[in-house]
């Protein structure tokens, strides 16, 4: 082997029990789908070669990180959703890894199991499982699920029966009431890590990774703020893959890394560079989240000549805009901040959930979006539901909607993309 040899990480994966040859399979569908979709761009930031490296290493370095730090007594905690709060589990010295379920796979198995009319996400976070090719849900040491959709809810079940799993109960409303139950929540949380790990979360502990993971949502900030410039320094595929990214990487490094890349952007800013023309229609996406490899309605916007820049979802501004309150001293203090921040998230499993509406408006009002495309995956009851209401409110405020309902195959590329073409047309 020479020196510049990829380093072999097949004893790794088959100690984790992972099926091989679906798993090579895999790596090379993404890997080529990465190289196919990401490495095209013209003009893109030099930042971005962090995240290139991550993405290249997605199942190699990162996971022999986890490997390591597990091998060394280190506990790994995996979850799906935006309201389990990373503060917890770092402060009990575990890390936490967001599992992706973001591309089709081994949906005849899941189909014995689900009906065949769930979510893709659904379907996907237990095909990785069925499948045995991801790395991270074999390297968590505990999975923790919510009870927010129903689809969700059932699926964890199910998961559950194969894997050590936790599930926190999630209200559905935002009363004071509701946050005091979430709180109580949060509390039974921390039993169970501080019994996973055999550590103590203390008022210092706390402190340190609410800072810790506040530094990695500041940093996030930046880069999307700078999505505000005409041309944009950015482009929307770049930006949702740095926050897909957030969610398993290392945090310290994670964060110098998308500094680095604002300083980059902002000086891109102040010299006029951008990734798009002056003047290309700017899109903002609302909707259900978009877990890695899931790049498909980006890559229609950008390949049509659009230019993505806010992404209203989990993945996107809901993930990074707020932050937990840093100001206070006690363990107490500080859980009823984590509860306050985290119901503040705008989810469609809430109801009223009109919070979400009126971020969309006022992120399609500061990232000047000429248009607002409604993005939401079949059989997504919720956000299928709010879909009207979100249309009509921001058609309202005088800026065009496009509504979009797919999944994660290819099938409905081609019209989809005749759809976007006519809607960018239609907006500029
Ligand atoms: S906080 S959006 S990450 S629940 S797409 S599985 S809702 S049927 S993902 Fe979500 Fe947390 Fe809410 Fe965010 Fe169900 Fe809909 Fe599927 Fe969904």
């Amino acid at each position: 082997m020479t020196d510049t040899a990829a380093p072999d990480y097949h004893e790794m994966w088959a100690e984790l029990g992972l099926d091989l040859p679906m798993h090579d399979a895999l790596l090379e569908a993404v890997g080529g789908m990465y190289g196919g979709t990401f490495m095209t761009q013209k003009n893109r930031p030099e930042g971005m070669g962090y995240l290139d490296f991550v993405m290249s290493e997605v199942h190699g370095l990162r996971i022999k990180e986890l490997h390591d730090f597990r091998k060394s007594g280190g506990k790994v905690v995996g979850t799906y959703c935006l309201y389990v709060p990373e503060e917890l589990i770092r402060a009990a010295g575990a890390w936490s890894v967001g599992i992706c379920a973001g591309a089709e796979w081994a949906y005849d198995e899941v189909e014995q199991i689900l009906p065949r009319n769930t979510c893709a996400l659904i379907k996907s976070m237990v095909g990785f499982k069925l499948g045995k090719v991801c790395p991270y849900l074999e390297e968590s040491d505990l999975l923790i699920g919510e009870t927010t959709c129903d689809g969700k809810k059932k699926a964890y079940e199910e998961l559950g029966k194969m894997q050590n799993l936790y599930t926190m109960e999630l209200p559905q409303m935002k009363r004071p009431k509701d946050v005091a139950f979430w709180r109580s929540e949060l509390v039974d949380l921390i039993a169970k890590l501080e019994e996973l790990t055999g550590n103590k979360i203390t008022a210092e502990s706390l402190a340190a990774s609410i800072k810790e993971v506040n530094d990695k949502r500041r940093a996030l900030q930046r880069v999307n703020a700078a999505r505000a410039a005409d041309p944009t320094p950015i482009s929307g595929l770049d930006s949702l893959l740095a926050v897909q990214v957030a969610f398993y990487d290392d945090v310290p490094r994670f964060t110098q890394s998308m500094n680095a890349l604002a300083d980059e952007l902002e000086k891109r800013v102040a010299d006029g560079v951008g990734v798009a023309p002056a003047g290309a229609p700017r899109i903002l996406i609302t909707g259900t989240p978009m877990a890695l490899p899931n790049w498909k309605l980006h890559q229609i916007v950008e390949n049509a000549g659009g230019v993505v820049v806010g992404e209203e979802m989990c993945t996107g501004s809901r993930y990074y805009e707020k932050l937990v309150n840093e100001d206070s001293a006690t363990l107490d203090e500080m859980l009823d901040d984590i509860a306050a921040k985290y119901l503040d998230i705008n989810c469609a499993c809430f109801t009223p959930n009109t919070g979400r509406i009126d971020d969309v408006i006022r992120m399609a009002k500061d990232l000047k979006a000429d248009g607002v495309i409604d993005y939401a995956l079949s059989f997504c009851g919720t956000y299928q539901i709010e879909s009207a209401g979100v249309a009509k409110t921001v058609q309202e405020a005088g800026i065009p909607v496009l509504r979009i309902e797919t999944d994660y195959s290819a099938e409905d590329v081609g019209q989809l993309s005749t759809r976007v073409e006519a809607f960018l047309e239609m907006v500029k």
